[in-house]
């Protein structure tokens, strides 16, 4: 079902300095950056390598507000990893297949995720403690 890790989310209290992290480290390059408003998000891509079915890479998520998944996470958790990512070839299918099996989904259907693929979430509590995502690239 899975095809490879689409990315690793983290979360961040400052989008710009973890950029200058995370590129400085690991010789990343940012690829993309948006504002997910539904997510109430602003992110960047840093690709790590490209494979089968599109690339991987690690995502860097500011909270837009308190009130956020991430904002939230950042209060409870602090700056970490936030969420794994599975690419999928079909995210509707998969999400039938794992409901299926009585994992709780959070999304009823596919939305908008960056660069431009369609997302749906895990409930972390069914998977072992790992919010978890299913991404079907827009250009595999
Ligand atoms: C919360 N929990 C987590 C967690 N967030 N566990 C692991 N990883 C996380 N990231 C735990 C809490 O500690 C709590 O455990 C339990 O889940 C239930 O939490 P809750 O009190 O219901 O907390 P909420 O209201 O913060 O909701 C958590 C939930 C929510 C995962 C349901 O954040 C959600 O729907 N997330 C999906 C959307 C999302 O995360 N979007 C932001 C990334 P205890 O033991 O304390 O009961 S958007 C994104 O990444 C897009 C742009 C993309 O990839 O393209």
């Amino acid at each position: 079902m899975f095809m490879r890790i689409d990315h690793i989310g983290i979360a961040c209290n400052d989008l710009e300095e973890k950029i200058a992290l995370f590129s400085g480290l690991f010789e990343l390059t940012v690829v993309a950056r948006e504002v997910n408003e539904e997510q109430g998000v602003k992110e960047a891509m840093l690709h790590i390598a490209d494979g089968e079915g599109g690339g991987s890479y690690i995502q860097l998520l500011e909270p837009l507000d308190a009130d956020s998944p991430v904002g939230k996470f950042l209060a409870r958790r602090g700056e970490g990893v936030h969420h794994v990512a599975f690419g999928v070839p079909d995210v509707a299918g998969a999400m039938e297949q794992i409901g299926a099996k009585g994992v709780r989904l959070l999304d009823k259907h596919p939305r908008h995720g960056s660069m431009g693929s369609s997302i749906a979430f895990l409930h972390p509590k069914d998977v072992g403690g790992m919010l978890t995502e299913l991404v079907q690239a827009a250009r595999p």
